[in-house]
């Protein structure tokens, strides 16, 4: 039986990998953070699973990181641990540049110093966002990179320390650079979670308008549920090398929207242009969909688009196994439900996490 480690098990990556790997017959070993609160809920139902087990390690920590990797001794690595939002990293860019760059050397180091250096294969998160101000459509292996926030400049160095420890030490270390991955899981401030619960709370009553940032910018939308294997295929291949995982396919911020509300039977109109952008209800003339530029950023990455030939030839790894249309709707639906049962309370954790992406609340 071989044993996986994942940092950062309860984000929606790491639950996905979590029972993906069990249900290859691994042993699961997963750290989470101590917290005043229940963060876990992405896990609860893999808990007690003879095979999965947690543990304490933040990768701010050199010390907690050490413990757990000597302590589990796993046979491949999975670092998803990270500040993931784009947004906060502008807030926040120190600590980011701590866990989502430093961090990543810390489990490097860990696992050189613990002596598993020729036997424990580690796969690290990249991401498209290090293409950044993007220098070519679509983007690839070999395309430049032009990180455009904290975020990506954190991530380009964890990119670069894990190649850097397979050329000068021989690891097996590899960066899978993933285009954006969605899923009902996904956490409620990224643009695509943000919306489908939205169209779902407006289809319901339950709430009157979204407010968006910009409604042009472009991205390569996958399902997660997707991704997760290749991360695992990454770690399979025969030689350590980075791969590009994307669909292929490239929507708008705009072109999702319109398709999450179709999915709850409201049919949207835009009308206006830039910051005076409106959604409209084409049945009731309601204005449904408002730009506010407190979701604009400093600098905004605009034109994201994949090409995953690499991983499709290399891995056999089928990038349209989930289309876009498919997977709005997953997330609609599961928003609709979720939304049915919601308490009058629970709602107010949505305005929470609206005023922490706008920075009201830190
Ligand atoms: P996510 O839902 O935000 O999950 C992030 C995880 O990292 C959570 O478990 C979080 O724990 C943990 N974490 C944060 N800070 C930590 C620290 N200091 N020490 C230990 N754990 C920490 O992110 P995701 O969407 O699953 O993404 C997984 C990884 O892939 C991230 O590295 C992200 O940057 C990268 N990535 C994501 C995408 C995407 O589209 N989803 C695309 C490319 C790359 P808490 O629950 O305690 O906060
Ligand atoms: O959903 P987002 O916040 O995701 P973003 O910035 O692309 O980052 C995600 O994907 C990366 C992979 O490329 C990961 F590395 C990263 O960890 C994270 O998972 O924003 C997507 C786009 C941006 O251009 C943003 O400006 O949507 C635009 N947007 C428009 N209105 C908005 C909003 N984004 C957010 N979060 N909220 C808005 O209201």
């Amino acid at each position: 039986m071989k044993t996986a480690l994942i940092t950062g098990v309860t984000g929606q990556d790491g639950s996905y990998l979590a029972e993906f790997l069990i249900d290859k017959g691994y042993d699961v070993h997963g750290t989470i953070r101590r917290s005043s609160v229940d963060f876990r809920e992405r896990i609860t139902h893999l808990e007690g699973h003879r095979n999965f087990h947690l543990h304490y390690a933040d990768l701010g920590d050199s010390m907690s990181v050490m413990q757990v990797v000597n302590k589990v001794r796993p046979d491949e690595i999975y670092n998803l641990a990270a500040q993931s939002h784009v947004q906060v990293s502008f807030d926040s860019p120190e600590f980011t540049a701590d866990v989502d760059a430093i961090g990543v050397l810390r489990i490097l180091e860990a696992v050189r110093l613990c002596g598993l250096g020729e036997t424990c294969r580690i796969y690290q998160a990249s991401t498209s966002e290090l293409y950044g101000k993007v220098e070519e459509v679509p983007q690839n292996e070999n395309t430049p990179f032009h990180p455009y926030s904290p975020y990506a400049v954190a991530k380009l160095y964890g990119f670069w320390i894990v190649k850097e420890y397979r050329e000068a030490y021989g690891m097996f270390c590899c960066s899978g650079i993933l285009f954006n991955h969605e899923s009902e899981r996904r956490g409620e401030t990224f643009v695509t979670r943000k919306i489908t619960l939205a169209a779902a709370r407006i289809a319901q009553g339950k709430q009157d308008k979204l407010y968006l940032g910009n409604l042009s910018s472009m991205r390569d939308w996958g399902y997660a549920k997707d991704y997760v294997e290749c991360m695992w295929l990454i770690l399979q291949h025969e030689r350590p090398e980075d791969f590009v995982i994307a669909t292929g396919e490239q929507h708008s911020v705009r072109e999702f929207a319109t398709l999450a509300f179709r999915n709850v039977g409201i049919d949207i109109e835009w009308q206006g242009s830039g910051a005076d952008e409106k959604g409209i209800d084409k049945a009731t003339g309601s204005v449904l969909v408002e730009v506010s530029p407190d979701f604009y950023r400093p600098t905004d990455v605009v034109n994201l688009w994949g090409d995953p030939t690499k991983a499709r030839a290399e891995l056999h790894w089928n990038p349209q196994k989930t289309t876009f249309e498919q997977l709005v709707k997953i997330m609609t639906d599961a928003d609709m439900a979720k939304v049915a049962v919601e308490r009058a309370g629970e709602s107010v954790r949505t305005n929470l996490a609206e005023y922490l992406e706008k920075g009201i609340v830190k």
